[in-house]
C-alpha cells in the first residue's frame, strides 16, 4: 500500500514551500488553489492516489536563458529570460510574456500555474504557460525594444510552436513587442504560423484581442451583478492600472453606464470625480501606448482630477472595484476599506491582485468576488480564437468575435456558479473557479496515467 494517498493540506503546502524556497508568489498561488481543491478532493481517492495536485504544482519544465542586447549607447546589457511550461494536459501551453524589472522565476511560475486553471475555465483546448524577462522597457527607444525582443526570441523560438507553446502579451508586452518577436521567429524558422497571439490585424491577429481582457472582466462583473438583479448603470467604479487591461475595463464600464472614478500606475492614482468618459479614456490610451507617459499627466489635461502620489485607489468609495495592474496590489486593509465603504463587487482584471488576506476578507464578507483566473480569462480566450483563425487561415468578423467573447465569459460564470454555489443563494466564485478549472485538467491527467 502506497503511503502518499492522503497527504493533508498543511503537509502538502509544507512540501511545496520546501521544494520552492523563497518563491513566495508561487507558494501563495498554490495555497489559494489547494485550500479549495483539498475540500473538493476529500472523497475522491483517485486524485489523491495519482498525486494530481502535486503534479500540476510542479511545472512540466522551466527554461531559463541569458538575453544579451546592445543599447543605443553601445553598452552590452544582460538580462534573464524564462519560459515556464506548467501543464499541457488539455492543449498546447498558452500564456503571456511579461517584461518588467520585478520578474522572477517565482512570479512566472505563479502565473503559469494560474494560467493552467484559467485556460481550462475558458472551455478551449489550451494548457498553461508563462514567460518573460526582468528587462525594463521604460525609457527604452523603439530600436532598443526591437533588439531586446529579437535577442529574446533567438533563444525562445526553439521552445515554442503553434502546437507546442503559444505565447502572447502581458505587462510590458503589447502589439509592438509581439510584432518584433513574431518577425524574429519567422526569420529564424522560415515558418509563418500562429506561434504568438496578440498579433497585428495585418499579419494574423484577431479583432478584439486588445480589448478582450478588460471587456471580459466587465462582462463577468455584469454577470455577477445580474445574479443580484443589478447592473452597472449609475454604479461608481474604482480601477487600478492604466495599461491594456485597465483602459479597456474602463471603456466597457463606461459603455454599460457606469462611472469610472480612478486609474493608476506604479507612481500613484488619479481620481476624477466627474468620471472618465470615452474621450478621457482615449486620452489615457494615447498617453500610455504612444507617448509612454505617466498617469500623473492626466490632471494637467483634466484639472478637476487629483493625483495621489504613491497611493493605491482602494480608499475611494465605490460600488464596484476592478484591480487591473499587478499581483498583490490589494491587501487586507484595502479589502476592509472597500467593504466598509459599501463596495458590492470586485472583478480581478489582473492576475492575483488581491493577496490571500484580502481574498479572505471579500469571501468572508460574501460580496461578489471574481478571481483573476475567471474574470480576466477573456484575453486568453480570444487568443485561443486567434489560434483557431490562424489554423483555419481565415479571419472571423468582429461582431462574431464580440459575441463569442460574451458567450465564453457567460460560460465561465456558469461553471463558477456550478461549483461555487452554497445552494442558499451565495456563490463563492474563488472556490467555483478553482474547482471547475482543476477538474478538467485533473480528469485529462487521470486518462494519461503516470506521465
Ligand atoms: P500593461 O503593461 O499594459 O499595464 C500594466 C499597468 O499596471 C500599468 O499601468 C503599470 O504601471 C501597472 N503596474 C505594473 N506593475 C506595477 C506595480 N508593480 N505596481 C503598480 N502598478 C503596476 O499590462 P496589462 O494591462 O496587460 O496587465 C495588467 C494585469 O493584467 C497583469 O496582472 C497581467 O498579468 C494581467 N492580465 C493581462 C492580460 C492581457 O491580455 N494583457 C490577460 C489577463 C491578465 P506602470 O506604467 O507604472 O508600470
Ligand atoms: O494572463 C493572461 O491570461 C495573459 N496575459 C494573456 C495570455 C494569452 O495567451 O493571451
Amino acid at each position: 500500500m502506497a503511503n502518499n494517498d492522503h497527504v493533508n493540506l498543511a503537509d502538502f503546502m509544507a512540501g511545496v514551500a520546501r521544494r520552492n524556497p523563497g518563491q513566495t508568489e508561487f507558494i501563495q498561488a498554490v495555497q489559494e488553489v489547494a485550500e479549495d481543491i483539498y475540500d473538493f478532493m476529500e472523497d475522491k481517492e483517485d486524485y489523491h492516489r495519482e498525486q494530481i495536485l502535486r503534479r500540476i504544482a510542479e511545472p512540466d519544465r522551466v527554461v531559463s536563458f541569458r538575453v544579451c542586447w546592445e543599447d543605443d549607447n553601445g553598452n552590452i546589457r544582460v538580462q534573464r529570460g524564462w519560459r515556464v511550461q506548467n501543464n499541457n494536459a488539455i492543449g498546447p501551453y498558452k500564456g503571456g510574456i511579461r517584461f518588467h524589472p520585478s520578474v522572477t522565476e517565482s512570479i512566472l511560475k505563479f502565473l503559469a500555474f494560474e494560467q493552467t486553471f484559467k485556460n481550462s475555465l475558458t472551455g478551449l483546448p489550451m494548457g498553461g504557460g508563462k514567460g518573460g524577462s526582468n528587462f525594463n522597457p521604460k525609457g527604452k527607444s523603439d530600436r532598443e525594444i526591437m533588439r531586446f525582443c529579437q535577442s529574446f526570441m533567438n533563444e525562445l523560438y526553439r521552445h515554442i510552436g503553434p502546437d507546442c507553446d503559444v505565447p502572447a502579451g502581458d505587462i510590458g508586452v503589447g502589439g509592438r513587442e509581439i510584432g518584433f518577436m513574431f518577425g524574429q521567429y519567422k526569420r529564424l524558422t522560415n515558418q509563418w504560423n500562429g506561434v504568438l497571439t496578440g498579433k497585428g490585424l495585418e499579419y494574423g491577429g484577431s479583432a478584439i484581442r486588445p480589448e478582450a481582457t478588460g471587456y471580459g472582466a466587465v462582462y463577468f462583473l455584469a454577470a455577477m451583478l445580474r445574479t443580484k438583479g443589478q447592473d452597472l448603470k449609475g454604479k461608481t467604479a474604482v480601477i487600478s492600472g492604466s495599461g491594456n487591461v485597465a483602459t479597456h475595463a474602463a471603456e466597457k464600464v463606461t459603455q454599460l453606464g457606469g462611472k469610472v472614478l480612478t486609474l493608476s500606475d506604479s507612481s500613484g492614482f488619479v481620481h476624477d470625480p466627474d468620471g472618465m468618459d470615452q474621450d478621457k479614456i482615449n486620452w489615457v490610451k494615447e498617453l500610455k501606448n504612444k507617448r509612454r507617459g505617466r498617469i500623473e499627466e492626466y490632471v494637467a489635461a483634466y484639472p478637476k482630477a487629483v493625483f495621489h502620489a504613491g497611493k493605491t485607489p482602494w480608499n475611494v468609495p465605490c460600488d464596484v472595484a476592478l484591480p487591473c495592474a499587478t499581483q498583490n496590489e490589494l491587501l487586507g486593509d484595502d479589502a476592509r476599506a472597500l467593504v466598509a465603504n459599501g463596495c458590492i463587487a470586485v472583478s480581478e482584471g489582473a492576475n492575483m491582485p488581491t493577496n490571500l488576506e484580502g481574498a479572505h476578507v471579500f469571501r468572508d464578507a460574501k460580496i461578489l468576488f471574481a478571481p483573476g483566473k475567471a474574470a480576466n480569462a477573456g484575453g486568453v480566450a480570444v487568443s485561443g480564437l486567434e489560434m483557431s483563425q490562424n489554423s483555419e487561415r481565415r479571419s472571423w468578423k468582429e461582431e462574431e468575435l464580440q459575441q463569442m467573447l460574451l458567450d465564453i465569459m457567460e460560460g465561465i460564470h456558469a461553471r463558477c456558479v456550478q461549483y461555487g454555489s452554497d445552494g442558499k443563494g451565495h456563490v463563492d466564485y474563488v472556490r467555483g473557479a478553482n474547482i471547475a478549472g482543476f477538474k478538467k485538467v485533473a480528469d485529462a491527467m487521470l486518462a494519461f496515467g503516470v506521465v
